[in-house]
Parts: structure tokens; C-alpha cells; sequence
């Protein structure tokens, strides 16, 4: 399915409700891509500039290109690379702040199509990941999750748009991600936080949803974005290439969701702590991306780091809701 600046189709928009996953073709040209890949390859640079000033790496392979020049860093010297990985994504995946990110967030296609499911007024959250998937690296196979497994639970019944969106083409080869259509008619499935996983959470594989439909394996072209529910089962699969597979995936709500937008956490602070069910994510702060009714509250680059910095700082606690296991 493709679809000019944005727009779903009626037809498209039901599919994305009974299946729990939509992909659209083609929401992207390449120069839209371009400049987050040229921002990235920027922050791969300035990190190995430092390593190499520091005496610590030597080879820096600088006509590579952004798929495979951390990749000869890794197969060199996996430290190292993983140094330079974190400095783009930090830990977790959560880190990454470019200018060019938020034009992705923002990018007016971006936001029509998360108009079209949730209506106009349209918070976006700092739970945006930006995914550097090194061939062979076990920390980025993604296990069986539901993104509603990472939130609080009171924001289970609610729906948080997940948009996955390939940086390269992306194939079985690679790591693409597996859906499971209309798991997400079953409802939170019971997650476990299992240590040998990297602490990422797990669904057993006899707590799988179950479904009349056989899994899939998204394999789309970069400029393509995939759509998920919050209950969507999927995970990724192994990158067995020699390149990179770049990612982000970025979730967007309605403005009647649960979230931070109008709290600064240094004006409040014990009273936000006391209260987990304030936003489905009550550490990362959200922020607001598109409104009819309050365009006044929509962020600008500045806006956006000082939220995202404010919230960092603070530390807020999260809900514990699933048993940590080690054998899985
Ligand atoms: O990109 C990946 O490998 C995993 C992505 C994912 O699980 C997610 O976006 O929730």
C-alpha cells in the first residue's frame, strides 16, 4: 500500500485495526532519509575523531559508508565499536537527540499519517528508539514483546502508535521484525525480564498470542514505515549480513492518552514521583507534535531538548510489572 503525504485510506486504516499492523510504502524520499543517515555518519566521525585523538583506534576506515564503517570498527576491535554505538544511541536506545531526528518526528507525511489514526492532537514520547543493528550482534535480536510490556499498565488499553522505519532496505537477512497480525486482540500477554536477553522482556514462547494468522516477516524498502499497535506481538530476527541494519522507531498518541506534556518535573517533583499513572512512560518525557486546538504547545527543536533533558535528569521511577527471570 502507498499513499501521497501521509493519508491512509479508510481501507487502510481498518486494516490497521483488524490486523494490528499496517506497512505503507513509499512515505519517504530518499532525500527525507538522507539527512538523518548524513547526521548519523556525522556523530560516527566526530566519536572516532575522539577515539583516535585518545591514541585508542587507529584504522578508521574513513571512505566506508555509513552500512559498514562500524562494522570494520567492531570486527577490529568490538569495544570500540560498541564505544561509538552508544555514543549515537546511548544505552538503551533511547539517547539520540539530533536535530534531524526531530525533523523525522516532525516530518509533516510522519505526522499526517499518525493523524489519520489518532486525530489531530498528536503527542509523541521519548520512547523513540534509533537502532544500530551490527551483523552478529546478539544484543540486537529483539526477543517476542508487546511495546505495552515496556509501559504502565494503566495505558494498556489505550493505543500508542509504533513507527518503524527503516534507514536501508531491510529482508530475513538482515533482522527485519516478525509480526504476529491480530495478537493484539488478546490483550497483554505475561512478559519476563530475562538477564541472558540483555534485559529487553521476553514473552515465552507458550505465552504467545495465538492467531488464525501465520507470522510475517516485514521485509520493506527504505521509505517505507511499518505500523504497530502497542499489542502487537513482534520481535526482530538476527542481522547475518555484512552490513548495518539502521532504524528508528518513533510512537506517537492521541492527546487524551495518559502523559507528561504539561509537567516540568522540577516544579513538582514529589508529587510526580508518588504518581506512576501520570504518562504511560512517566520517565521519558512527551511532548506535543501536532494540534488543532493548542498550536501553541507544539515543540520546537529547543522545546524538545529541554523536555527530554529536564525528564533525564530528574531519574523518575518506572512500574515493575513483570518478574525478572534468568533462564528463558
Ligand atoms: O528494530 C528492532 O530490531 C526492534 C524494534 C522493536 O521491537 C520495536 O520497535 O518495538
Amino acid at each position: 500500500m502507498s499513499l501521497k503525504e501521509g493519508e491512509l485510506s479508510n481501507e487502510q486504516i481498518e486494516f490497521f485495526h483488524r490486523e494490528g499492523y499496517l506497512i505503507v510504502e513509499n512515505l519517504f524520499q530518499n532525500d527525507d532519509l538522507n539527512a538523518l543517515r548524513r547526521e548519523l555518519a556525522d556523530g560516527i566521525d566526530e566519536k572516532i575523531e575522539q577515539l583516535r585523538t585518545d591514541g585508542l583506534l587507529t584504522e578508521t576506515y574513513p571512505s566506508e559508508p555509513l552500512e559498514t564503517r562500524l562494522v570494520k570498527i567492531y570486527r577490529d576491535d568490538e569495544e570500540i565499536g560498541r564505544q561509538i554505538m552508544y555514543h549515537l544511541e546511548g544505552y538503551g536506545g533511547g539517547g539520540y537527540h539530533g536535530k534531524e531526528m526531530f525533523n523525522l518526528i516532525q516530518h509533516p507525511n510522519m505526522l499526517k499519517l499518525a493523524e489519520s489514526i489518532l486525530g489531530p492532537e498528536l503527542v509523541s514520547s521519548s520512547i523513540y528508539r534509533l537502532r544500530t543493528k551490527v551483523p552478529g550482534d546478539k544484543m540486537k535480536v529483539v526477543p517476542w514483546h508487546q511495546d505495552s510490556g515496556y509501559f504502565a499498565s494503566h495505558c494498556d488499553s489505550h493505543l500508542i502508535l509504533t513507527c518503524w522505519i527503516p534507514l536501508v532496505d531491510v529482508s530475513v537477512e538482515n533482522g527485519c521484525l516478525e509480526v504476529i497480525p491480530r495478537s493484539h486482540r488478546v490483550g497483554i500477554v505475561e512478559h519476563h525480564k530475562c538477564a541472558d536477553r540483555h534485559g529487553y522482556l521476553v514473552i515465552k514462547d507458550e505465552n504467545l498470542p495465538e492467531s488464525e494468522k501465520p507470522i510475517i516477516a516485514v521485509e520493506i524498502k527504505a521509505g517505507s514505515v511499518l505500523l504497530l499497535t502497542n499489542l502487537t506481538a513482534h520481535c526482530s530476527l538476527p542481522n547475518r549480513t555484512d552490513e548495518i541494519r539502521w532504524s528508528v522507531d518513533l510512537r506517537y498518541q492521541s492527546a487524551k492518552t495518559p502523559n507528561n506534556v504539561d509537567l516540568w518535573p522540577e516544579e513538582n517533583p514529589a508529587d510526580y514521583e508518588k504518581n506512576l499513572e501520570i504518562a504511560c512512560s512517566p520517565p521519558e518525557a512527551d511532548f506535543v507534535v501536532h494540534s488543532n486546538r493548542n498550536p501553541e504547545k507544539v515543540v520546537d527543536f529547543q522545546g524538545f531538548l529541554q523536555r527530554r533533558e529536564a525528564f533525564y535528569e530528574q531519574g523518575y521511577p518506572k512500574e515493575k510489572r513483570w518478574q525478572p527471570e534468568n533462564a528463558h
